[in-house]
């Protein structure tokens, strides 16, 4: 039996895309490339096209959606279609590379992992645990490594200085669900396939497919709504694609969300239109609610946010109205300067309009894999445990801002971070003032960087150690099961065989933990098994267990899995909620029960978790806690104080579907078309500018300046220019030769790491003040003469390092 064979994976395929006699079969594999976790049916070949079938020679030549998955049911877009082609990228790094007389070279594991253990031991022997950082970047959320090992790395850190590509992203919603539920991972989802009238703000799924909502076919569900007669409105700066479906586009102005949401509070309560339905009994704080929002009428926030007080209105109106309503922010609700305002503002809407927690409502979705529910009263959710070295940024989650990385690095003094564990991140692109980090990085006594690319970040690392491709790794959402629009589990295994000389990236993690924790030597194994006798150890302690006063050892005994991740997620599946508690359950869930369903096991719709959800102090849904009803003061200012660029613009960004984030540029199927980097003018601005279509801007802001190609659209609102992240591949020392062809600019570039949601930590990387001007001019007035000037083309000084 391969490894994956199970009812559809074996079968001969017709050979689509192979070379004619070339021995074919299909293996099933969840899409790891964004959010949507669709279901993909692979066609693997052996790339010799001969018969010897070697393991090890044997790639993807065709992807195509798995019509029997029980979630995504066929759906595949543009980039699970290209899955062999991003999992046979030649570019990909096949061999660890360490760096020797200044010179990344590839060599064997042992020798790169005795690199990581001097290199990092060096570091650590000083005794002091913050020198070393970890920086953990977003495909970890879609691999079962990087949800499996991180916090292990962490903990054998011992280091306060985690940073994590959250708060370039969704932090504000974890605070907000923290402080509202007690649980920062407590985060409500749009019921999308229910709910008769959707307000989406500041997400763009048509085009993202979808972000703290999963839901594969995302724009076929949002047509489905439609069909059925339901309406979707969207909040946002540009027409997008998500826009152009919905029955009303709001143009609002960048970073206003929370005004306008506040606002549509105000005329709940002014309006007489509060019912907060089911969820009321478990709801705090609602008259503060209503005493926060009276200063915010439509009339007084109409002016910053951008929206005339009817819409306001409007909108406010026709939450109410329907039958079953679900507002849904996404990163133009939280990458922004009140983001965590605006996210609570989204979850408040929903409790004051009835709509949390109930079907076609907002939704709490139980994952197989989530612990227990522990009924009644918790600890709460609190930040600010310990403070940053240099700004004094509170810790948050854990977690101190990405955006003060590079200070903490290149900042002198006692504590200052000297090595750097960076696994799946290119930060230097997703994070503000690259340039800048550029220069911390290669001032590092020691950093490794697990990756499959040597990129704008990688290329800093002393060590380089490379996952498989995603082929040959196995596929468990543990992040976005919690997040999904239908409770479901899903499992795949790899769907070709790790190679000879390749090391499955749980045994890279495990082993930088086992070095982390000074035992490089030790067995990869042992990582995994510890973790589960403490997790049993802990199990049968718990009354609430249904293996209390169990024996762990006959428990372990019975785990099954092939290694270490198989047996903790079989002992994640039987301990959860839907699992078999180790035969308490014979009809529960277990990694063996599962594999015999190679398509997924449907779970149900979204079912009401009030208040098994809730770990705040009081027990109930804290609709108004303190910190941000502090925050309120700050949003109060913004209506008379606005942020804009010296000729009143501001910069949003925006994704492309054939993209995602900086990594995707190096496939040549992916790259063209409206997949850009072209910065998007208004074409009154671009006549008030004298921005021609097509050529070259240079934009300016506090932390550069870069130069890209205009491209003239009514698109987006006056006012507001868009650049998409993820571009500026022209460092020298990369090993991306298609994503360096044709490089973009690199659009973090134009923030100094400053402009920060205060109570999340996140960065502001949409509606932040830009100059734009045409290339070729001098300096405006205003001038920018005396900030670091960093052009697309141009070399850095951090260039000259490799
Ligand atoms: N201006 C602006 N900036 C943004 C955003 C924005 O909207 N505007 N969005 C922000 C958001 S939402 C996010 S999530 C961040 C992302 O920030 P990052 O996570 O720092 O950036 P990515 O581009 O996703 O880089 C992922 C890295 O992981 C590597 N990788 C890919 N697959 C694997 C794998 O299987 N294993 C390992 N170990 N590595 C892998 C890639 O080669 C790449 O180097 O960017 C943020 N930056
Ligand atoms: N194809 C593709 N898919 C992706 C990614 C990708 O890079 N490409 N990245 C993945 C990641 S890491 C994430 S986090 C998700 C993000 O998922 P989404 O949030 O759905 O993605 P975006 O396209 O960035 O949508 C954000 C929208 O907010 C708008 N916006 C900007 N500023 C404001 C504002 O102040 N107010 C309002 N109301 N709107 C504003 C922008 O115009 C944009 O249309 O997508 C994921 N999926
Ligand atoms: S929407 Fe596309 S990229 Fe996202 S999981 Fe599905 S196939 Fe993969
Ligand atoms: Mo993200």
């Amino acid at each position: 039996m391969t490894e994956n064979a199970g009812p559809g994976t074996a079968a001969a395929d017709g050979g689509t895309g192979a070379h004619a006699g070339a021995r074919t079969r299909t293996a099933l594999r969840i899409c790891p490339l964004c959010e949507a976790t669709c279901g993909l049916t692979v066609t693997v070949a052996a790339a010799d096209g001969g018969g010897g079938g070697r393991a090890g020679r044997e790639r993807i030549t065709a992807a195509r959606g798995d019509r029997d998955d029980v979630f995504s049911r066929g759906y595949v877009c543009p980039k699970g279609a290209l899955f062999g082609e991003l999992d046979g990228d030649p570019h990909r790094l096949t061999r660890p590379l360490v760096r020797r007389g200044g010179e990344l070279r590839e060599t064997g594991w042992e020798e790169a992992f005795a690199a990581v253990a001097e290199g990092l031991g060096g570091v650590l022997a000083d005794g002091d645990p913050r020198a070393v950082a970890l920086f953990l970047g977003n495909p970890n959320v879609h691999t079962v490594a990087g949800a499996l090992y991180p916090p292990l790395l962490l903990k054998a850190l011992r280091t306060p200085n985690l940073f994590t590509a959250s708060t370039l992203d969704q932090m504000p919603k974890h605070v907000a669900c923290g402080l509202l539920y007690g649980d920062p991972l407590a985060v409500p989802v749009p019921d999308l396939d229910r709910t008769d009238h959707l307000l989406v703000v500041g997400a763009n799924p048509v085009e993202s497919n979808g972000s703290l909502c999963t839901a594969p076919d995302f724009p076929g569900r949002l047509r489905a709504l439609r069909r059925r007669g339901g309406t979707l409105t969207v909040v946002d700066p540009r027409r997008t694609r998500t826009a152009r479906l919905a029955d009303r586009h709001v143009a609002v102005r960048p970073g206003g969300d929370a005004l306008l949401l506040m606002a549509m509070v105000q005329v709940l309560f002014a309006e007489d239109l509060v019912g907060t339905g089911p969820a009321g009994a478990h709801l705090s704080g609602v008259a503060d609610v209503a005493r926060l929002a009276a200063d915010f009428a439509p009339e007084a926030v109409a002016e910053a946010c951008g929206v005339a007080p009817e819409e306001i209105r409007v909108l406010a109106r026709e939450l109410a109205a329907a039958e079953r309503a679900a507002v849904y922010g996404r990163i133009g609700s939280t990458a922004v300067e009140f983001g965590t305002l605006a996210s609570w503002l989204v979850d408040v809407l929903n409790a004051l309009t009835g709509n949390l927690d109930r079907p076609g409502g907002a939704m709490f979705p139980l994952s197989a894999t989530a612990r227990p529910p522990r009924p009644g009263p918790g600890r709460g959710f609190a930040t600010g445990r310990r403070r940053s070295r240099v700004s004094g940024h509170p810790e948050v989650k854990g977690e101190f801002p990405a955006a003060a990385l590079a200070e903490e690095i290149d900042t002198p003094g006692g504590g200052r971070v000297r090595a750097l564990v960076c696994v799946a991140g290119n930060p230097v692109l997703s994070a503000p003032d690259g340039a800048r980090l550029e220069r911390a990085l290669a001032g590092l006594d020691f950093m490794v960087s697990v990756d499959p690319y040597l990129n704008e970040t990688s290329r800093h690392a002393h060590v380089v150690l490379p996952p498989p491709r995603p082929s040959r790794s196995p596929h468990f959402d543990f992040s976005f099961n919690a997040l999904a629009v239908r409770n479901q589990v899903r499992y795949t295994r790899p769907a070709i065989p790790l190679e000879e000389g390749e090391r499955g990236e749980d045994e890279i993690l495990a082993r930088l933990v086992l070095c982390a924790a000074g035992a490089p030597g030790a067995d990869p194994a042992s990582v995994d098994a510890a973790v589960v006798r403490q997790t049993l150890a802990a199990a049968v302690a718990d009354p609430r267990s249904p293996v209390h006063g169990r024996d762990p050892a006959e428990l372990e005994g019975l785990l099954a899995g092939e290694g270490g991740a198989e047996r903790r997620l079989d002992l994640m599946l039987r301990l959860g909620p839907h699992g078999d508690g180790f035969g308490a359950d014979p009809d529960g869930l277990t990694l063996a029960g599962l594999l015999e369903h190679p398509h997924g096991i449907d779970l149900g719709p979204l079912r009401p978790r009030l208040p098994e959800v809730l770990r705040t102090p009081s027990g109930t849904v804290e609709l108004c806690p303190e910190p941000i009803a502090a925050d309120v003061a700050r949003l109060r200012r913004s209506l008379a104080d606005r942020r804009t660029g010296p000729g009143g613009l501001v910069l949003v960004g925006r994704r492309h579907l054939r993209s995602n984030n900086s990594w995707m540029h190096n496939l040549p199927g992916l790259r063209g078309g409206a997949n850009r980097c072209t910065l998007h003018v208004h074409p009154d601005d671009a006549a008030r500018l004298g921005l021609a279509d097509g050529a070259l801007a240079r934009i300016s802001g506090d932390g550069g300046a870069v130069e890209a190609p205009v491209e003239v659209t009514g698109a987006v609102r006056p006012g507001v220019v868009s650049l998409p992240h993820g571009w500026g591949h022209d460092r020298p020392g990369t090993r991306t030769p298609v994503a360096s062809a044709e490089p973009g600019a690199n659009v973090n570039q134009l923030l100094d790491g400053r402009l920060l949601d205060p109570l999340s930590g996140t960065a502001v990387l949409n509606g932040f003040p830009v100059e734009v001007a045409p290339a070729d001019a001098p300096a405006g007035p205003s001038g920018t003469a005396g900030r670091p000037r960093v052009t697309h083309g141009t070399r850095h000084p951090a260039d000259t390092s490799n």
